[in-house]
């Protein structure tokens, strides 16, 4: 039996358990989120299934959503086919694209996930405002604490490699693999990049900003047009953080890969929250509310929590750190001469550590041989590793890459199913045929 998927840690279920009280005291904010969601989460005997799939889920836009999103552009770099695949508001990475790449994802190759569409925004005129109940002073909507670009720039810099990671990155396998029916984008395994990013610490901002010792969550709203789903505004993409995560590694970034962060993914100035899920490390960054009680958002109490029979009854509590994966830097059915000797290369990943170790089957998992590994492993990144393998009998078969982090866990066959499927740990069948 697998382990279930982890849906945070033990204290962020416990925290999450807290904070929904609080709302049910009148001591949280949940602006966009109907009482009927929150009550759900509360309630034990809710049915969790009937919940998660009948609401929208974000990473899934409708057939019209997409339709105006296409025509006005939602992604601006270009999408050559073969570099990208496009999933309606998103474009996903061709992992055979990444052949030769070097450790960092090429800005040019980065996927793109947008709930909308990207705006453009200039950096002149941009402001980052922060606001609310946590900072001192009490500084309303009204009265904000204020940043312009230059002023973010000229403070101490930061420069950090993380990869983003949509939770939806290998979503598809769910159905493929498991046959289960999932919502949602239905990504293969490109819903990843790694970035030298570079900008301000979260923290160092919010203690300018005049944090108070009474915060608890801080909420950056992204800049770009309210996500509509169902026929509702949700409001724009925005998704409250704890503030001890925000104080830790936060980063609000202005460089990518030491150019000015493009503008699908953020321009001028986006959060980078290493290791935890893509929705938290929201792009085009306008304001953050920083809050002396919890708050909620459609993006921690609807979605990104883990629905279904094997979850707890209204969910889990939110999800943070992303789960493990590898993949393959080869198409899906590449094509090898039996006999002839070839290296494979991949990568692995984890948000809850470095990589300790991959093993990999080029023979639809009946033998397993250790990978070589080609970086020093980290945590908040991937670990590049290459295996050499001379194909002996033409056929279709599967290539198979299995790997454990340093916080011991290792990809398991089956992955537990979640209504949106989220966080997709298993190993992944590849097909390919030796000829
Ligand atoms: N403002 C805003 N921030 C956002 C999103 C968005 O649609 N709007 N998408 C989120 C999601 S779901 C992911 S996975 C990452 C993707 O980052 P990328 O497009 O730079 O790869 O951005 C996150 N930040
Ligand atoms: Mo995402």
């Amino acid at each position: 039996m697998p382990s279930p998927a982890q849906p945070g840690d033990r204290h962020e279920t416990d925290y999450d358990r807290r904070r929904l009280r609080q709302w049910l005291a009148g001591e949280a904010k949940a602006d966009g989120v109907s009482r009927r969601r929150l009550l759900t989460l509360l309630a034990a005997a809710a049915t969790a299934t009937a919940v998660g799939s009948a609401l929208g889920n974000p990473e899934n836009a409708s057939a019209a959503e997409t339709a105006v999103g296409v025509a006005d552009r939602t992604i601006l770099k270009p999408l050559p086919p073969e570099w990208f695949i496009e999933r309606g508001t998103n474009a996903e990475t061709r992992w055979e694209a990444l052949r030769g790449t070097g450790h960092h994802t090429p800005n040019e190759l980065f996927f793109v996930r947008n709930h909308t569409a990207t705006p453009v925004l200039d950096a002149t005129d941009w402001r980052l405002r922060l606001w609310g109940s946590g900072l001192r002073g009490t500084p309303g909507e009204d009265r904000p604490v204020e940043f312009g670009y230059d002023d973010l720039r000229a403070l101490p810099s930061v420069t950090r490699t993380a990869f983003v990671e949509c939770a939806g990155n290998g979503r598809s396998f769910y159905t493929t693999q498991q046959g289960e029916t999932v919502t949602g984008t239905a990504w293969t395994l490109g819903a990843i990049g790694v970035a030298r990013w570079r900008g301000v610490r979260l923290s160092d901002v919010l203690r300018r900003a005049g944090l108070s010792y009474h915060a608890v969550d801080v909420q950056p709203r992204g800049l770009d047009a309210e996500y509509v789903s169902g026929g509702e505004s949700l409001g724009r993409v925005r998704r409250p953080l704890p503030l001890a995560k925000a104080l830790d590694d936060v980063l609000l970034a202005y460089e990518m890969n030491g150019e000015r962060l493009p503008h699908d993914h953020g321009y001028p100035v986006r959060l980078v929250v290493p290791s935890w899920i893509g929705i938290a490390s929201i792009k085009w960054v306008g304001d953050i509310e920083v809050s002396a009680q919890p708050l909620f958002s459609p993006w921690n109490t609807t979605f990104y929590r883990l629905f279904g029979p094997a979850h707890p009854e209204g969910g889990s509590a939110p999800l943070t750190r992303q789960t493990i994966k590898s993949a393959f830097e080869l198409a899906s059915g590449a094509t090898f001469a039996a006999g002839r000797r070839y290296v494979l290369h991949g990568r692995s990943w984890s948000g809850a550590g470095a990589i300790a170790r991959v093993e990999v089957s080029a023979d639809g998992g009946a033998a397993w041989r250790p990978a070589r590994l080609h970086d020093h492993p980290r945590a908040d990144t991937w670990t590049r590793w290459s295996l050499d393998w001379r194909p002996d009998t033409p056929g279709a078969t599967h290539l198979l890459a299995r790997a454990t982090d340093t916080a011991g866990r290792t990809q398991p066959d089956l992955a537990v199913p979640n209504t949106q499927g989220y966080l997709f740990n298993a190993v992944v069948r590849h097909p390919v045929s030796v000829v």
